[in-house]
């Protein structure tokens, strides 16, 4: 009787109802195979979709060498290009250190400077770059803020304070640029070299409401052959967000000038851009 009250509750249920479940039972299994394998390949494809976001805890310092450090340093930081070789890194520098940076700067700007090639002449270059700006040492701040920044650019980079020139605080108002240009100096363009500036750590003290963005135009190598308009200030664009840093190498590794490095800083078009820039030397005696 059981059983047959049983066979009684199925047939119930109507045929309708058994098809509706045996679709549902597919479609779940379906979706779950899916999910799974898509989660195993992230684990362990060589290029992964999503970075795996590591946890402190789960490693163990090794014995440190007399210089090393015995614990675990995080500086997270986003790979934005390998053409120029780009890495940004979010929240690099806190609010205060960034404000504490510009209060120095600003009872101290004149109009920033350039490196003038063979051949060009202060009216020739002129609009070039029309920010205002001032160099300072870590040492000339008291605060100790410059030489936090310093060292943690030195961890970042492994490369050590001695090859950083000074700091160079700029400030853009409405307008102002930095048109397309390299740090590195082509010795075919400057004449011959003591040292070359390898690579460049933009720290951003503010952020800026429209434009100011810092532009690679030749990112990917994309528009190297065709002429490059100066007005539309396109290409690569990292906009700058206060307390963030962005690192650029101009030298490739072999040491020769990486021409994808060109980059500029586009017109502010809303608010003031104030970034400090760090170039870095190959050299320890760079002039
Ligand atoms: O202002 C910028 O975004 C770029 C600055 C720059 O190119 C430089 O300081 O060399």
């Amino acid at each position: 009787m059981k059983s047959r009250g049983k066979i009684g509750g199925w047939s119930t249920l109507g045929l309708p109802a058994v098809f509706i479940l045996c679709i549902f039972v597919f479609f779940l299994g379906f979706f779950g195979s899916s999910l799974l394998s898509q989660q195993v390949e992230n684990e362990f494809s060589l290029h992964p979709r999503r970075p795996r976001v590591l946890n402190q805890n789960e490693y163990e310092p090794l014995p440190r060498g007399d210089s090393g450090d015995d614990s675990l340093t995080t500086i997270p930081f986003q790979v934005l290009s390998w053409t120029p070789r780009a890495q940004y890194f979010p929240g690099f520098a806190t609010a205060q250190q960034c404000e504490s940076i510009i209060k120095m700067a600003e009872v101290r700007l004149s109009p920033s400077g350039l490196a003038l090639r063979k051949g060009d002449t202060t009216e020739s270059t002129k609009g070039v770059r029309t920010s205002s700006g001032m160099f300072i040492s870590a040492s000339e701040d008291k605060t100790g803020t410059l030489a936090l920044i310093e060292k943690k650019i030195e961890r970042a980079t492994m490369i050590p304070r001695i090859h950083g020139e000074m700091f160079n605080v700029l400030r853009y108002e409405i307008g102002q640029r930095y048109l397309q240009h390299y740090d590195s100096f082509n010795p075919i363009e400057y004449g011959p070299q003591k040292s070359q500036r390898m690579a460049s750590f933009l720290l951003y003290l503010s952020d800026v409401e429209e434009g100011g963005e810092t532009m690679f135009p030749y990112e990917n190598d994309e528009s190297m052959s065709s002429t490059y308009d100066v007005e539309k200030c396109n290409g690569l664009k990292v906009k700058p967000r206060k307390g963030d840093g962005l690192l650029f190498y101009s030298l490739y590794p072999n040491g020769t000038i990486d021409p994808t490095s060109l980059h500029g800083g586009c017109a502010v078009i809303k608010g003031q851009k104030w970034v400090a820039t760090k170039w870095i030397r190959n050299q320890e005696e760079f002039y």
